[in-house]
Parts: C-alpha cells; structure tokens; sequence
C-alpha cells in the first residue's frame, strides 16, 4: 500500500522539469535527479513522486515522450534501489512506461479526467492511483474559477472521479482536493478547513499537497523560495484535520512538524475515515 492507514505517509516532490514553480531546472538532469530522490528517502519520504511536466497555472503542455524521457530514468534508476516512487502524471504514456520501469502508484492531478486510459494502465499494472482534483487544464485553470459551495462541489467531482477509476478495476485509491488547481486562495483555505468532512465523505485516504503554494505567500508575504515555515503549518493542520499523506518539498522539515501534529491527531482522535 501507497498509503497505508497507519501512518501519515510523506511524499517528496521530486520535479525532473526545466520549469516548476518552484525547483524548475534544479533536477533536470538524471544524475541530479537521482541524488535527489535517494536524499529525499533518506530523510523520511516514504514515497518519491517523480514529475517531468510542470502544472503550475500556465504551464505550456510537453508531449509524452519529452515527459517519458525525463521521467523514466529516474523512476527506474530510484525503484531499482528499493525506494518507493509514483509518477505524477496525467497521460497513460507515461504512467504506463514509468509502472513498466518499477513505480507503484500513480499520482494524477487532473483525477483521470485528462487521459482516461491513465485508470486502465494503473488498474492493469495493479498500482495505486492518486486521483486530483482539477477543472479543465492547468494552463487556464486559474481563469475562470467559479465555486458556489467548494468543499460540496470538490467532494462531489473527486466522489465521480474515484467511481470511474474503480470501475476501470483500481485497487488502492487516494483523494486529493487539488490545492490550487482553478482554485483560489479562499478555495484552498476552506477546502483545508473542510478536510474532515471531504474525508469522511469519500472514505478513501486523502492527500494534501500546499507545499510552497501562492495562497501561502498571499497569506503571509512570503516568495516562493521562502514558505517552507508556511508549508509546514498548513501541512500540520492538514493532518491534524485527518489527511493521510503529504505532499512535500521540504521532506526532513515536513516530517517533524507531521510528527507533532500526527501525535495531536491521535489524541484528539482525529485519525478515523
Ligand atoms: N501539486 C503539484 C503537482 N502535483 N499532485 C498532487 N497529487 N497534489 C498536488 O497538490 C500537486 C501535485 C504542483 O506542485 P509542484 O510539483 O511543486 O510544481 P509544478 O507543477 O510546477 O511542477
């Protein structure tokens, strides 16, 4: 199991782009790449996501091969030395070549809806599935936001997300609100305020991924090379609220402060779908 209930699972962002938001280019290369994700295990990701495009608001597509050329290596080059990977993709190219080079979970921001074929290659290879949510394409999705009830709405199309990928015969489903993805600042704060009720709603594992995300440096003034302090309260408060994983860039910072808040969690008895 990708995230198994026994643990807050932390994953670490691991972005093999000329062009993410925040550590664009610093990884392009597979070497670096590589030292990367072993540094990332090492200091407590359970789980590496490797992602060869960027989906930050506006980023321009990359064809599948680019994205297979960037990613593949590096996922066979970490699964080959026992550490765990997921492909943060949202084509079935991909993730098919990235499950054929040793990753066990595929994470989809766009919830399956980009690419369907994505549900049937994860539920052939018998990997999990981390299903987003997003309207429409990252690079006009911070155009037309329009919410009448967030928590209601992202409940609801993440709900029809997780059915179609269990009819397509995916084993282990996780749910993420897509921090940031056509949302605003006010959406991410009252989809984080919401989690408990998402959760308890989809009564799959959630994922929550804030790390380093603008409505954090709306909040305190903070540039993007800046907020991991910021990412690390928001990520505290998502466990707190029931999250199960984590999605982070700064892993050996985001595991002591899920410690803490994992450990209040318990004592609140937070922790139950
Ligand atoms: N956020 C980003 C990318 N992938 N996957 C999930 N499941 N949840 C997220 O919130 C999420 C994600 C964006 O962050 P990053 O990878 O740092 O940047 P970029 O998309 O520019 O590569």
């Amino acid at each position: 199991m990708i995230v198994p209930r026994d643990r807050v699972t932390l994953v670490g962002i691991l972005n093999t782009t000329p062009d993410s938001f925040s550590d664009g280019g610093r990884f392009a290369d597979v070497e670096a790449a590589v030292a990367r994700g072993r540094e990332l295990a090492t200091q407590g990701a359970h789980v590496v996501d490797v992602g060869g495009e960027s989906t930050r608001p506006g980023a321009r597509e990359v064809s599948a091969e680019v994205e297979i050329g960037r990613t593949r290596p590096v996922v066979a080059a970490l699964a080959a030395g026992g550490i765990p990977v997921s492909v943060d993709t949202r084509k079935a190219a991909v993730a098919e070549a990235a499950l054929a080079a040793g990753a066990t979970a595929v994470n989809d921001v766009s919830g399956g809806r980009h690419d369907p074929k994505l549900l049937e290659v994860t539920a052939a290879a018998g990997a999990a599935l981390i299903l987003g949510h997003l309207r429409g394409e990252p690079a006009g999705m911070q155009d037309a936001v329009v919410f009448d009830d967030v928590l209601a709405e992202v409940t609801d199309e993440l709900g029809a997300s997780l059915e179609r990928a269990r009819r397509a015969g995916v084993g282990e489903l996780v749910a993420d609100p897509g921090i940031g993805f056509g949302k605003h600042a006010e959406h991410n704060l009252a989809l984080l305020a919401g989690l408990a009720r998402l959760k308890q709603a989809l009564g799959v594992p959630v994922l929550v991924g804030v790390s380093r995300k603008s409505f954090l440096g709306q909040l305190t003034g903070s540039p993007v090379e800046d907020r991991d302090l910021e990412s690390h309260a928001a990520a505290a408060v998502a466990v707190f609220a029931g999250a199960d994983a984590v999605r982070v860039h700064d892993v050996a910072g985001a595991a002591r402060a899920v410690a803490v808040a994992g450990a209040l969690r318990g004592a609140a008895g937070n922790a139950a779908p």
